[in-house]
């Protein structure tokens, strides 16, 4: 099965919407396998953010996703990466569609409440950034037999 990294950027935790977002996945049917609320690191950010370094935005998204506590998570269902991306909608909130995390609850590009990862590659390598092997938790839902 599928898995993804998503992080609930530090605007999601200072507007209390963690809650809303974590809820927007389990809804869909995605299977939460780990979770940590930590305040990343710039050396772990600019790993994260390796694939932007030299954008005109790159500054700005590692001192942003450094500034306050996140929640990172690793989802896993079917196709977990788009199904994820999906539900977080485009980039942009002002292209995000009405429905979408980012659609109904963000404003500004820079503060898009969540990243997802893009890829199933770039998931593997995302998910290793976070989590180690042993935090990744393997358990059954019980309602594995109509989402699993
Ligand atoms: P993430 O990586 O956060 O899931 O976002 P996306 O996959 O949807 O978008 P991205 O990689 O193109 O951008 C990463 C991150 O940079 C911010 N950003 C992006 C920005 O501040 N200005 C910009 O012009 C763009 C394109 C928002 C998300």
């Amino acid at each position: 099965m599928e898995r993804t990294l998503v992080l609930i950027k530090p605007d999601g935790v200072q507007r209390q919407l963690v809650g809303q977002i974590v809820a927007r996945f389990e809804q869909k049917g995605l299977k939460i396998v780990a979770m940590k609320f930590i305040k990343m690191s710039k050396d772990l950010a600019e790993r994260h953010y390796a694939i932007h370094k030299g954008k005109s935005f790159y500054d700005d998204l590692v001192s942003f996703i450094t500034s306050g506590p996140i929640v990172a998570m690793v989802l896993e269902g079917r196709l977990a990466v788009k199904q994820t991306r999906n539900l977080m909608g485009a980039t942009r909130p002002e292209e995000a569609a009405p429905g979408s995390i980012r659609g109904d609850l963000s404003v500004y590009t820079g503060q898009n409440l969540v990243h997802g990862s893009d890829s199933d590659e770039n998931a593997q390598i995302e998910i290793a950034n976070f989590f180690t092997p042993a935090e990744l938790v393997e358990y059954d839902l019980a309602n594995k037999d109509w989402i699993g």
